[in-house]
């Protein structure tokens, strides 16, 4: 039986928030149709459908309601079909607290640390496609793109240093959300999609293997999201940039 309700979702091919929006719909039980922008010209598209100054993805229609934004198409999932919840009532607020933590504080270390490292290994550029390293043609443009990126996202390498510094904080702030059950349980929170998707695309940053291997974050993202290409082979940052991991439990 064809599904009630009209759903479009807008999205840019390898962008995380886009992929929360993804996976809550598949969660949900939600038919949908993908529609994948061009990067660039999805700048006046979005801001066409979506309002002024709502440039990014993912955004939403819903039977021609529009809803902007990771965390807002969450909610309005959740108010459409309740069942299965993404924010369980007995922790829907601890989970809310993490969602927004995970939106505004680490979603974009999973854009200024792939970028950052691609731009020691710019011809790693060719994995995000599902392709190989690309070759010293395509070089040329990839360094072009990632230039555009570090200035569009603010990158900077004393920025790289300090986003890298602080990431194992982060990390551990991650781990803590599974130890209290906030995610990483048998059904994925809204904290679980939001965080997992970032945690997933800083996998593919080899040098920050070391410091998620084995650690409930690398379940949570690797569980919701199995399948993510790309790979920055490891070495890419400057020697001393990464923090060292931390000693394996006993
Ligand atoms: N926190 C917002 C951020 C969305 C966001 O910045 N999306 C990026 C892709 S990951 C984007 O649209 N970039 C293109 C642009 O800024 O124009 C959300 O989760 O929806």
């Amino acid at each position: 039986m064809a599904q009630a309700h009209d759903i479009k979702l807008h999205v840019l091919p390898p962008s995380h928030p886009c992929k929360t929006a993804e996976q809550a719909l598949a969660h949900k039980g939600l038919e949908f149709e993908r529609i994948v922008l061009t990067p660039g010209p999805h700048v006046n598209e979005m801001q066409e459908l979506y309002g002024e100054g709502n440039s990014t993805v993912p955004g939403m229609t819903l039977d021609g309601e529009t809803v902007h934004g990771s965390v807002a198409i969450l909610e309005r999932l959740e108010e459409l079909a309740p069942d299965p919840p993404l924010y369980p009532a007995e922790i829907a607020e601890a989970v809310r607290e993490a969602e927004r933590w995970g939106d505004a504080e680490l979603q974009d270390l999973g854009r200024r640390l792939p970028f950052g490292a691609m731009h020691f290994r710019p011809e790693s550029m060719g994995s995000m496609g599902g392709g190989g390293p690309l070759d010293p043609p395509g070089t040329d443009f990839a360094m072009k793109y990632i230039h555009q990126a570090w200035r569009y996202h603010g990158i900077t390498c004393a920025r790289l240093a300090d986003d890298l510094a602080g990431l194992p904080a982060k990390i551990d702030h991650v781990d803590d959300l599974a130890a209290r059950g906030i995610i990483g349980g048998e059904s994925p929170t809204a904290a679980d999609l939001q965080i997992g998707a970032t945690v997933r695309v800083l996998l593919m940053v080899g040098d920050l293997l070391p410091l998620l291997a084995g650690r409930p974050a690398e379940t949570v993202a690797r569980t919701w999201f199995p399948q993510y290409e790309g790979e920055i082979p490891a070495g890419a940052f400057p020697a001393g940039w990464v923090p060292t991991a931390p000693k394996a439990r006993a």
